[in-house]
């Protein structure tokens, strides 16, 4: 996945374009870049700014434009009406999402954007976004209006609407209790998304927001799942902040959850394989990783839902939580705990074709034979973990593959183990191809 960040340099990397090639990275896509205006600052004051020519913006935005196939664009700092306008000249025509964040004013005090293009941006910028993301001040700004009781900031939001942005995300409004909420105005629904509030200043939180939405987005979440997702990015980053320079504290998003970044592109991975639709089972699929040393299905990430068969296509339903598989997971942790190496497992449909194809290759196979379960095991419901350890308990290595042929009732399955979950990708590439 390609995406776009359209915004300020900033030469402390926390904020701006540096901070979202970061991001994109951490997401697993790869970042390209369009500087709007250069800006001298640190962690702890702003210095100047230097906004490029039209005619140096206007030739990044050709030179991107024209070679890569682009899944969604973040536009962050403008700074003036002759750089809102290129823009908009550039990108009017487009149809992939733009994640607009209307940065106006920076922590450290500098301002991103003169007075008098303001009403530019709003004519101009406001009606590209596929979502627009102001916190509370911002969202003043653009609507020339302070929230009070009579002026909410459902109105507000409305306002900004009605400028042209599909949905309205206001970020940062205090709630009680230490929560800290979203408001999230689709086309003709609103409601808040709310999280625990960290209180901490530090640089970078709002461009790891914006940018991680652009990511969910442009992997086709809905919008209640990427803000969702977003605030959760936000919030790691906060919480993994670290006081690089002298002033505040700069947001990190290094591997803030490397299991979630490698999981999800292996699902994405794993639904575009060729006639995949063929191995997914009636009780459809999950994939699974694990964190290190597990001690429940808990430690281990999977999908809420599942990957599901529509017609001759799969796709995802659900999110990944953490305990969010209960038979893969459960398979995963038996052999987990005889072969600790091993942290990611996912399970595919019956087939003697695929079984013979294993074979041929040569990968470690066990199986086990439901019809032996023990009753006991049968009414303490612990059928998998029994079968597992059954299947691998003469094995001096991890097993590759390990399957069963059913029983009454029950759909047989095979399940593939791996280290990593990229690690089953290549072991099914050799599978299915
Ligand atoms: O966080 C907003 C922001 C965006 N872009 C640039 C910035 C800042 C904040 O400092 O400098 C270039």
């Amino acid at each position: 996945m390609n995406l776009l960040s359209i915004g300020g340099s900033d030469p402390s990397s926390g904020a701006g374009i540096q901070s979202d090639v970061k991001s994109f990275s951490e997401f697993g896509a790869y970042g390209l870049t369009v500087i709007t205006a250069i800006t001298g600052q640190n962690t702890s004051s702003f210095g100047m700014i230097e906004p490029v020519s039209k005619t140096i913006l206007k030739n990044q935005l050709d030179s991107v434009l024209s070679d890569f196939k682009i899944d969604g664009i973040k536009i962050g700092m403008v700074y003036n009406s002759e750089i809102i306008k290129t823009i908009h000249q550039q990108l009017k025509k487009i149809k992939i999402p733009i994640v607009v964040d209307p940065v106006i004013k920076s922590t450290t005090g500098g301002s991103l954007i003169e007075n008098k293009a303001i009403k530019d941006f709003q004519k101009y910028i406001i009606p590209l976004a596929t979502v627009i993301t102001p916190n509370k001040f911002e969202a003043e700004i653009l609507s020339k209006s302070k929230v009070n009781s009579k002026n909410t900031i459902e109105k507000i939001a409305n306002k900004i609407q009605k400028m042209g942005a599909k949905n309205v995300v206001i970020t940062g409004i205090e709630g009680k209790n230490k929560k800290i909420s979203d408001l999230v105005l689709e086309k003709s629904t609103k409601y808040l998304v709310s999280g625990d509030k960290i209180s901490s200043t530090n640089h970078g939180s709002g461009c790891n927001y914006s940018a991680a939405i652009l990511f969910a987005i442009a992997n086709k979440k809905t919008i209640r799942q990427s803000v969702k997702y977003a605030k959760e990015f936000a919030y790691n980053s906060i919480k993994s902040a670290k006081k690089i320079g002298k002033g505040i504290r700069i947001t990190g998003v290094e591997n803030k959850d490397r299991i979630n970044t490698e999981l999800s592109q292996s699902i994405n991975e794993f639904v575009k394989i060729k006639n995949i639709y063929k191995n997914i089972p009636e009780c459809q699929t999950n994939f699974v990783y694990s964190k290190e040393k597990p001690k429940s299905t808990q430690d281990i990430l999977g999908l809420s839902g599942r990957i599901v068969k529509a017609g001759n296509e799969v796709i995802v339903a659900g999110n990944l939580t953490y305990g969010g598989s209960k038979h893969v997971a459960t398979a995963l942790l038996a052999v987990n705990k005889k072969f600790p190496s091993i942290h990611s497992a996912i399970n595919l449909k019956y087939q003697n074709s695929t079984i013979s194809k294993i074979k041929k290759l040569k990968f470690l196979i066990s199986s086990y034979d439901r019809t032996l379960e023990p009753n006991n095991v049968k009414k303490k419901g612990s059928t998998v973990e029994w079968g597992i350890k059954t299947a691998i308990k003469e094995s001096k290595v991890p097993p590759d593959v390990i399957f069963h042929k059913g029983d009454f009732g029950k759909e047989p399955m095979i399940i593939i183990f791996g280290e990593t979950p990229k690690n089953i990708l290549k072991k099914l590439s050799k599978i299915t191809g």
